[in-house]
């Protein structure tokens, strides 16, 4: 059985340049296990909060120096001994060690890099793939992963960033995410190759009505300087007709509209249209782009403490389309929980990094499994080259995922990943569908 004899941590770079924290545990038998902790620019409130040094002589006060000492001096002596595949003991002892409802003391980011990495550990130790080692500990908590009809693994149906607004793209639009969902591909290469085709025919479209198409947004999608919210959606629509696809059909769409970081003292506040909305004039203005436009999903549709708002929209729309708890919920099991007793959403997005550790992140995918709430993996705006994310999605069987454009390799690494699975699982998986 291997032990752990000591965690090492370093600081590291993200995917935007940030600082990061790089966990590596180390067990008595040479099995080794290492993670990055991903980071957020839009973020919840709730969510385990991010330690930073604020050290403004060093990386502009982002350091991360801070939490690198606290798995140091306080994590690594804390976790020597303990069994590296339970992954709910050492997760325990995470949460006691910092003691705080929102991880101030060591960190959210140190505390998910450990998490992780005894999870990468733990399936060196188990001699299994990732994904595989994942199953072990998340039935360990009660997650039952494979809820799959006629196959041992569900592959997650991707939605993808096409155009970025909001905090991802210099906040030119409000919408943050717009995203398509090839909802009908059979499986995650023909997935991939359908992104690809709608991917290339937005650049051509973009660059030929003048627009910036070559550089890319925080998640690597195009993030154009356009006038409307309706322009992004009608552009990407116009894409996905030239490339010989058909909206509606082959194609559909999804916002993350990230509300909060443009709701102020009780309106949503509409730079592109000059406006300033009330909630119920804000959830007309969503329905309208509902009953207008091929859309399955809205994330954070409403500020995260606009809770009539949510139900408001939830009572309209929640029987027809997939409405995701994003900033609302931030992956944490009471905000969860209180969603459902309120009715105010229909899914969860899954982000570990808001949880703090991968037993947390588990329990709230068991809650929404539970009661029927649909499970989107997701990575952050600050991601990181690593793959986990990935197997966590197969792991879990959680039916979809998001991880940003088809460009930048942060992004790839885990879209590779899952091409990967796909032809080492061959029958064995199949491809969720969940909006066919
Ligand atoms: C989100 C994520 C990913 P961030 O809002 O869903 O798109 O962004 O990591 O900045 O919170
Ligand atoms: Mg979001």
């Amino acid at each position: 059985m291997a032990r752990i004899t000591e965690v090492r941590a370093r600081e590291v770079l993200d995917s935007r340049g940030q600082p990061t924290v790089e966990a590596e545990v180390i067990c008595s038998d040479g099995i080794r296990g290492r993670a990055l902790a991903p980071a957020g620019a839009s973020r919840g409130s709730a969510e385990a909060w991010e330690s930073r040094d604020n050290e403004a002589e060093r990386f502009g006060g982002r350091g991360v120096r801070q939490a690198v000492r606290a798995i140091q001096e306080t994590v690594s002596p804390a976790l020597r001994g303990m069994c590296v595949t339970d992954q709910a003991k050492v997760d325990e002892r995470l949460v006691e060690l910092d003691g705080t409802i929102n991880k101030k003391r060591l960190g959210g980011n140190a505390i998910v890099a450990v998490s992780l990495a005894v999870a990468q550990a733990a399936a060196h130790a188990h001699r299994l793939p990732l994904y595989q080692s994942l199953v072990l500990s998340a039935l360990d908590i009660g997650y039952l992963c494979r809820p799959a009809e006629g196959a041992d693994y569900l592959l997650p149906m991707p939605m993808v960033n096409m155009i970025s607004g909001g905090l991802h793209a210099g906040r030119h639009l409000e919408v943050q995410d717009f995203l398509i969902i090839p909802q009908h591909a059979r499986s995650f290469a023909e997935a991939i190759e359908i992104i690809y085709t709608v991917h290339r025919s937005l650049g051509n479209l973009l660059r030929a009505q003048g627009y910036e198409a070559d550089l890319v947004a925080d998640e690597g999608g195009y993030g154009p300087r356009l006038r409307t919210n309706e322009e992004a959606i009608e552009l990407i629509l116009s894409a996905v007709k030239k490339s010989g696809l058909r909206e509606a059909n082959d194609v559909v769409l999804a916002l993350d509209i990230a509300a909060s970081h443009f709701y102020n003292e009780g309106l949503y506040e509409l730079t592109t249209l000059d406006r300033k909305l009330d909630s119920a004039e804000w959830i007309e203005q969503l329905l309208s782009w509902v009953k207008v436009y091929p859309i399955v999903s809205l994330e954070d549709p409403l500020a995260e403490n606009d809770w009539a708002g949510w139900s408001e929209l939830m009572k309209k729309l929640g029987n027809r389309i997939q409405i995701i708890g994003d900033d609302l919920f931030a992956t944490n099991l009471q905000r969860l929980r209180r969603g459902i007793t309120q009715g105010i959403a229909n899914a969860v997005l899954i982000k570990p990094n808001q949880a703090g550790t991968l037993t947390e992140t588990f329990l709230v995918m068991r809650e929404a499994q539970q009661v029927g709430y649909r499970r989107i993996i997701s990575a952050r705006s600050g991601d990181t080259e690593e793959t986990w994310l990935a197997d966590l999605a197969v792991a879990t069987g959680a039916g979809q995922i998001k991880i940003g454009c088809i460009t930048r390799s942060e992004r790839l690494a885990k879209y590779n990943q899952l091409l990967r699975l796909e032809e080492e699982l061959g029958e064995r998986a199949r491809l969720a569908r969940p909006f066919a």
